[in-house]
């Protein structure tokens, strides 16, 4: 199976990250994980995503805040799926990520997910990498049908609790 790329621009952003690392065990997705900064080591940013694809990645996921060109320099770099997580910082609530990550230029898209939005963006690489595999299309099926499930259930209690 094709592996996942997670870059973080800061290991500051593990909190959100994990979030995402948690759907992709849950699903036995392989993944890398690094930090690696657009602004701080750019060469190393760089390098990974030239080789992402030889190297058998087959998305990547970044996460970065404030000026978060992180995911449109890997992007920049590479014709992989590239999956943007902008990260919450203290003085624009992430806005200032949001808007970094997702105004790409024509030809050079980065998938936006929402602020600090970690496991969509896992969900979204595993949805990714279920276009070539069965196996995992199956997963993805069987995890809606739970969570729905689980609404429903939520439904059926709301509903004993108020409904006449
Ligand atoms: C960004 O700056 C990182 O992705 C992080 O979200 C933010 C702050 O980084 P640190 O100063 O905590 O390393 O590049």
């Amino acid at each position: 199976m094709q592996k996942v790329g997670i870059i973080m621009g800061s290991d500051s952003d593990l909190p959100v990250v994990e979030k995402a690392v948690k759907i992709l065990k849950d699903f036995e997705v392989p993944f890398e994980i690094h930090v690696y900064s657009a602004h701080r080591t750019p060469v190393q940013a760089k390098e990974f995503a030239v080789n992402a694809r030889a190297n058998g990645f087959g998305a990547i996921i970044c996460a970065a805040g404030m000026a978060a060109h992180l995911a449109g320099a890997i992007a920049a770099n590479t014709t992989l799926p590239v999956i943007g997580i902008p990260v919450k910082s203290a003085a624009l609530d992430g806005m200032d990520a949001l808007l970094s990550t997702v105004q790409m230029p024509t030809g050079i898209p980065v998938a936006t997910v929402a602020i600090n939005g970690a496991a969509n963006a896992a969900f979204l690489a595993i949805q990714i990498l279920s276009v070539a595999d069965e196996n995992l299309a199956n997963k993805l099926n069987d995890r809606r049908a739970s969570d729905a499930k689980a609404v429903l259930e939520k439904d059926a209690d709301i509903a004993a609790q108020f409904n006449n």
